[in-house]
């Protein structure tokens, strides 16, 4: 039988079948897998698998059909190896807030390279737009400037007024689409606003300003009233970068891979290099400051080759 995975606890896999009914499955013995991606976790999130049933219930995952794509993070338990978050993606959407808490754009950078990486579409929702006041206008209007420059819609929204999700909701229709945002930015209400009778617990900030929560939680799926699925990543703090070559960096940012062909250099970093197409773009003011400037710490934080 074939069936789709919506949850997994590490050991236990909750999987779908065509007609809707919900197995509760695991691996046993060696499993056959498609494509050839090494990561601490063999079944993901999104995988389309085959299965046999042991009882009316339960099931043995026996394949894991091979990825569209799929999105990774470094293992929580082991930095040099990977853990894949969600499979078979349409669409991944970072939530950010403003405040309470305050996302970094370096955060929301990281997530927008890697989704270019492997080829994800990616979308900003910045959530708590209520909250936003006289201080933080500025920035809220640049971000959505910024991204929406560069290619990535931008969704202002009130988790908790419905009528301020209707684009939102449109764009979701039919899709798989993943969820990422710091613990605490309101992705559980959101999807509570989504998802009528899901019921998710959210979290009061007085109970998440604490640290060390959601260390060891997992991704899950569900599915939308109107077609489509999201699928829920609770406290990713950090994404780290994988496989990614400082070379390779400027690639990932669409308004430098855009420009960076009329470089002088063909190996040029965009630093300080004569003739930088990058450069001269930044100093016109085409390309944003904060996005340059995450650039830079993110090409710093790439261990050399050699
Ligand atoms: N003011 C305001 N608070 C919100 C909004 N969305 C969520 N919250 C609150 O933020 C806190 C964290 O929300 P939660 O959904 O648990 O965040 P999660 O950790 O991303 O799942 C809760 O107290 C929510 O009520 C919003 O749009 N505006
Ligand atoms: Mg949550
Ligand atoms: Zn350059």
């Amino acid at each position: 039988m074939e069936g789709l995975v919506y949850k997994s606890t590490g050991s236990w896999y909750l999987i779908k079948d065509q007609t809707n009914k919900v197995w509760q499955a695991r691996i046993k013995g060696k499993l056959k897998i498609g494509g050839t991606i090494s990561s601490t976790n063999p079944i993901a999130v999104g995988d389309h698998v085959s299965f046999e049933p042991e009882n009316e219930t339960q099931a043995i995952i026996a394949n894991v059909n091979e990825r569209n794509n799929y999105i990774v993070r470094v293992s929580p338990h082991n930095k040099n190896q990977k853990h894949i978050i969600a499979s078979n993606i349409d669409l991944a959407l970072v939530v950010a807030t403003l405040r309470s808490p305050r996302t970094s754009t370096g955060f929301i950078d990281r997530f927008l390279l890697t989704a270019e990486a492997y080829h994800i579409p990616a979308a900003v929702v910045i959530n708590k737009t209520d909250l936003v006041t006289d201080k933080d206008r500025t920035a809220f209007e640049e971000w959505q400037q910024c991204y929406t420059r560069v290619g990535y819609p931008v969704y202002p929204i009130v988790a908790l007024e419905p009528a301020s999700l209707q684009p939102l909701k449109t764009l979701l229709q039919h899709k798989t689409t993943l969820f990422i945002g710091h613990s605490g930015v309101g992705k559980s209400t959101l999807i509570n606003q989504l998802i009528p009778d899901i019921a998710l617990k959210t979290t009061e900030i007085s109970e998440w300003s604490g640290k060390g929560q959601h260390t060891t939680t997992f991704a899950e799926m569900h599915d939308l009233p109107d077609g489509g699925r999201i699928i829920d990543t609770p406290g990713v703090k950090e994404f780290g970068l994988i496989d990614i070559e400082k070379e390779e960096l400027a690639h990932y940012f669409p308004e430098m891979k855009q420009r960076m062909s009329t470089c002088k250099f063909n190996n040029c970093l965009h630093l300080n290099e004569p003739g930088c197409a990058i450069i001269e773009a930044l100093h016109r003011g085409e390309i944003a400051i904060e996005r340059y400037v995450n650039y830079r710490t993110i090409l710093d934080s790439i261990p050399a080759k050699y």
